[in-house]
């Protein structure tokens, strides 16, 4: 027996343990997610171990990856974790090689991490939920326990193959070693049938499970997706204005005035997109003031007078020039008529609770200003976006928007509870995590065309884009060519101070690189800073810039 022969057996029993490991990884993943579509989908370990993380990644790190990864930013964290998951199970398979029982054990010891991640869950819906965790890490330390049994004929090595020598094992007549990790014994012979038979039915069994698992998934949603279709939108009792035609300018590569909602930008911790029943769904309005509680059903407010507003939605992470804004036509209930009958009344005018705690199904809290959602401005519980019911995406049944807040002080999805309480008393998810109390929308203006780093051609070139200062309005827009004068940008049309307002610039160019900046003055003639902040703690300000080479 040569050295290099060692080796390679070595490297041959390493791969097959590695391999184990992954197949056993993948039976425990498969049969977690099957018990999850049956406990409850919310509930499987990827989905809570990867909103643990969501929940504990440091505000830097959260903003590093909207910005790199943008909207596909869950699906980076789901293929991290499966990656990390794979990594640890292949380790633990070849430590179950010499020590099998350690190899099993490291799997349970997963599946109870899952299973306190998933209780820690702010949507737990109790002790059910540690099932997928728990069953899942059965699976896989079984399947581990098997495999690497067959393995264990294969040694690393002594050369002791011998054709026709019978299994010894352990003496327990299964040819496998099954404890005593110590104590040397000889090993029985590699069995690669065996193993090739038990992992190939571990695969399909586990491909299986997940496959039925993810059906069984889907069809618990159809009740949901029925109810959504069930859903006719009243006419409002108070329209919209009509958006004025020159609102919308024809200018291409401009964002268009309505965002449609497939286009609608998304921002939450979501990793499964709640699917409510609006059938069963219902909220609760109660807390310090409300002297008169009460629950509402989807039909109640549906049959309530509904106001319909253009209104633009943007969200604190969003960068100078950034993405995430958009604007849509809500259809809601006045959320200031349902606080105000339930007794409510705003701090500056005696009442006793200043800030409105939203809870989602998904466990997520905003915290808004009563004093706003009672001044008049057009706050409201949205039922429809753009003439349909929302999107599960954007928060059917029912979600909050309030105008001229940030998204993650105002617009809560997939409401179902509203609480009055004070700014003193409590702090919502991201003001946990280091995000301002109050968060009003700054002023922002943003070259949606030319592109950064983009050619034009010779001669004009319209440089266009949108600006918003919600509920305070746009007033004036001017760009900026390289350290030039302001120059007056022709704005399109206002349609509401709550929502943005679309600008264009002819721009003469001349031949070679130039900057091009601009800036926005609000309705109340404050114009835009200068000044550069990040994201954090209460939205980007600073003026948006682009390089662009023309000629
Ligand atoms: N339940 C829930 N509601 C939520 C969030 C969330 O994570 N969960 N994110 C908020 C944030 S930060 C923003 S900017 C808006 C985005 O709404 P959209 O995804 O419909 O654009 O929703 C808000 N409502
Ligand atoms: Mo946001």
């Amino acid at each position: 027996m040569t050295v290099v022969s060692i080796n390679r057996r070595t490297v041959k029993r390493l791969a097959l343990g590695a391999l184990s490991g992954l197949l056993a990884g993948y039976a425990a993943l498969a049969a977690a997610e099957l018990t999850a579509s049956l406990v409850r989908p919310q509930a499987g370990p990827v989905t809570v171990i990867g909103g643990a993380a969501i929940d504990r990644t440091p505000p830097a790190l959260k903003d590093f990856a909207i910005r790199t990864f943008g909207e596909n930013d869950k699906l980076v964290l789901q293929l991290g974790i499966l990656a990390t998951v794979g990594l640890l199970a292949a380790a633990l398979g070849m430590t179950a090689l010499r020590h099998r029982r350690t190899g099993a054990a490291g799997i349970l010891a997963f599946g109870l991490l899952g299973a306190g991640a998933a209780l820690g869950r702010p949507d737990s819906a109790g002790a059910g939920d540690v099932l997928p965790s728990l069953v899942g890490a059965v699976a896989g330390s079984l399947v581990l326990f098997l495999l690497v049994g067959r393995v264990s004929g294969l040694p690393a090595e002594a050369p002791t193959e011998v054709p026709g020598q019978l299994s010894v094992g352990d003496g327990d007549g299964d040819g496998i070693d099954d404890g005593a990790d110590a104590s040397p014994r000889p090993p029985g012979p590699w069995n690669r049938r065996g193993f090739l038979v038990a992992a190939v039915t571990t695969a399909l069994a586990a491909t299986g499970a997940g496959a039925l698992g993810r059906s069984l998934t889907g069809r618990r949603g159809r009740g949901a997706v029925a109810s959504r279709a069930a859903v006719r939108l009243p006419a409002p009792a108070s329209a919209a204005a009509a958006i004025p035609s020159g609102a919308g300018l024809p200018i291409p590569g401009v964002s268009s005035f309505t965002t449609p909602n497939q286009d609608f930008y998304r921002v939450d911790t979501a990793l499964v997109v709640p699917r409510i029943d609006a059938d069963t769904w219902s909220l609760r309005i109660h807390g310090k003031g409300i002297s008169r509680p009460r629950a509402y059903s989807f039909a109640d407010l549906l049959q309530r007078p509904l106001i319909e507003r253009d209104i633009t939605l943007t969200c604190v992470s969003n960068e100078v020039g950034g993405p995430y804004a958009g604007s849509a036509r809500w259809l809601g209930v006045r959320l200031s008529d349902l606080l105000r009958e339930a007794g409510a009344r705003a701090p500056s005018d005696g009442g006793r609770a200043d800030q409105l705690i939203a809870r989602s199904v998904d466990g997520m809290t905003l915290g808004t200003p009563v004093e706003e959602v009672l001044d008049g401005r057009d706050a409201m519980l949205a039922l429809g976006m753009n003439g349909e019911p929302l999107p599960f995406e954007h928060g059917f049944p029912v979600r909050m928007v309030v105008p001229g807040l940030y998204g993650y002080v105002s617009a809560c999805k997939w409401i179902q509870d509203i609480e009055l309480t004070t700014f003193d008393a409590y702090d919502p998810y991201w003001v946990k995590r280091g995000w301002a109390r109050r968060a009003p929308v700054k002023t922002q203006a943003r070259i949606d065309t030319p592109k950064p780093f983009g050619r034009v051609p010779a001669g004009t070139v319209t440089v266009a884009g949108v600006a918003w200062a919600q509920h305070r309005g746009i007033r004036r827009v001017e760009v900026r060519v390289d350290d030039g004068p302001w120059q007056e940008a022709r704005l399109a049309e206002q349609a509401t101070s709550d929502t943005w307002r679309q600008w264009s610039f002819p721009w003469p160019t001349t031949s070679g690189g130039h900057h091009l900046t601009v800036r926005a003055t609000d309705g109340t003639g404050e114009v835009q800073t200068e000044r550069r902040t990040r994201t954090i703690p209460d939205g980007a300000s600073g003026w948006h810039s682009v390089f662009v080479t023309a000629g």
